[in-house]
């Protein structure tokens, strides 16, 4: 798979950040320069990899960061950040010709996959635009390459206008449009000839049908296979025809990702969509978030992150975490934490954004209102209670008084206490440990007040027993 090398080394070099709970410079110069290596290993453009570590380094080693809360994912969100912003932030979608016939000339080298991307584009927009498009049959020079797109067309059901291989393709262009126009097609694809390398003359032929087309998008199919090669062709054909945007096609393949990573910053021409496989469905439309987050091998782990930095004081978090992680967490920080979890949104809603987390939950059955009961059952705590953990988990006439105080039952209790008790451990170790191998459905059920049920461990149950 694409990226794979690069995924594997990046996320190995993050790895040295991550489960630490205080990150040093030095952690950081490490880091950056691991990232760096892989980004050159990746292919990817030497000036590039330069302004990309140069950034990624300065906002890393910011105060906020160093000192913050879990630097190490806050390192992780800002290479995500950059990753995304290196390859044009967001989606950029095709201009389309709203009230006559959008024209798209597709341009690239031989083998680049013109002629197939043209169909996958040609169904892409009858489906998602509702377009009626017609393929037209501009590279003349190998008979061959009229049957494919012929073959390709039939396969759709989109009609392919050819006028053989005798007319120039410009006048072909010319004769196409015309007859878009008398038929009530509102788009065309027109596939072009590609050479091996780029020449004068086929340059010149693109020129020249762009003049008779007028075409509101020149997407230029590239190879990702070919790396910073790709960049290279990209640049020289940018410089005669003014692309207007690049399909990155085999991306299925195992690419290294230079390509992609680099071509928006070196020559500023957006990726707008990407080929992943030989088949005619196989066409997406490139999010650079998304993207990113593939690199990094996450799920909405950053939107999550966002959504915790965005609703909740810092120094709150802060001190509570160092207080989980020392090992004195109270009843009263138990009940902070559930009120932070409710002002992030639904405790559904937050666990759906952990990697993983929707498969694992499954069927545990964890609602909204449990949080409630368990407010009340520490609402019937004494202050004595709540402070000093021990007292209840060693009494079971205290116990049944809380149970009988809050309305709940006593089992619902003793849960509570065992939640705490996980919590406790589990927060403990988790200094040490690689946040993305945490466990986070144990992590998401402690903090909710439904433990884990382990069977076959005694100890708990002799404790329990009335
Ligand atoms: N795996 C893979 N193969 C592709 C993709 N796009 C095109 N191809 C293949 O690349 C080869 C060249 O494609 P073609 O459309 O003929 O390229 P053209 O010379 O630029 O018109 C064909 O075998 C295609 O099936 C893709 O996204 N993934
Ligand atoms: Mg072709």
């Amino acid at each position: 798979m694409a990226f794979d090398n690069l995924s594997d080394r990046l996320q190995m070099s993050l790895r040295r950040v991550t489960g630490k709970g205080r990150l040093t410079e030095n952690d950081i110069e490490e880091m950056m320069r691991e990232v760096r290596l892989s980004l050159l290993e990746a292919d990817v453009n030497f000036k590039v990899v330069k302004s990309f570590t140069k950034e990624v380094k300065e906002q890393a080693m910011g105060e906020r960061i160093l000192k913050g809360l879990n630097p190490g994912q806050q390192v992780v969100k800002i290479v995500h950040e950059q990753l995304k912003k290196i390859m044009g932030d967001k989606a950029e979608p095709l201009t389309l010709n709203l009230m006559g016939v959008t024209s798209i000339m597709m341009v690239g080298l031989q083998g680049a996959g013109k002629t197939t991307t043209a169909g996958k584009l040609a169904m892409h927009l009858r489906k998602s635009n509702n377009l009626k498009p017609l393929l037209v049959a501009l590279d003349i020079y190998r008979p061959a390459a009229i049957e494919q797109l012929k073959t390709i067309g039939e396969q759709l059901s989109i009609p392919v206008f050819e006028l053989g291989i005798l007319q120039k393709p410009q006048s072909i262009a010319k004769k196409a449009l015309e007859y878009a126009k008398e038929n009530g097609f509102n788009l065309i694809i027109a596939d072009t000839a590609g050479r091996l390398h780029i020449d004068e003359n086929m340059m010149n032929e693109l020129v020249d049908i762009k003049e008779v087309l007028s075409p509101q998008e020149i997407l230029l199919t590239l190879d990702a296979m070919t790396g910073q090669d790709a960049v290279n062709v990209a640049s020289n054909f940018n410089e005669t025809l003014n692309i207007t945007g690049a399909i990155l096609t085999k991306l299925d393949g195992d690419t290294r990702g230079g390509a992609a990573l680099s071509l928006r910053e070196i020559t500023n021409i957006p990726i707008k969509f990407m080929g992943m496989g030989e088949k005619l469905d196989q066409l997406e439309v490139f999010h650079p978030e998304r993207m990113a987050s593939r690199i990094l091998g996450m799920g909405d782990v950053l939107t999550l992150v966002d959504k915790v930095t965005e609703n909740l004081d810092e120094d709150d978090m802060m001190g509570m975490m160092e207080k989980m992680m020392s090992g004195k967490f109270n009843y009263n920080d138990f009940i902070k934490q559930l009120r932070m979890i409710k002002k992030m949104g639904s405790l559904g809603g937050v666990m759906k954004m952990i990697p993983g987390m929707g498969k694992a939950m499954k069927g545990a059955n964890v609602d909204d209102k449990q949080l409630v009961y368990v407010e009340a059952i520490i609402g019937s705590m004494t202050k004595k209670e709540r402070k000093n953990t021990k007292l209840i988990a060693q009494s079971s006439s205290r116990r049944r008084r809380v149970a009988s105080g809050s309305g709940r039952s006593v089992s619902e209790v003793n849960r509570l206490i065992q939640s705490l008790d996980q919590q406790k451990s589990m927060m403990k170790k988790m200094g040490s440990m690689d946040p993305s191998k945490m466990n986070s459905a144990s992590a998401m059920k402690a903090m909710s007040g439904t433990p884990t049920k382990k069977k076959g461990k005694g100890k708990n149950k002799k404790r329990f027993r009335y």
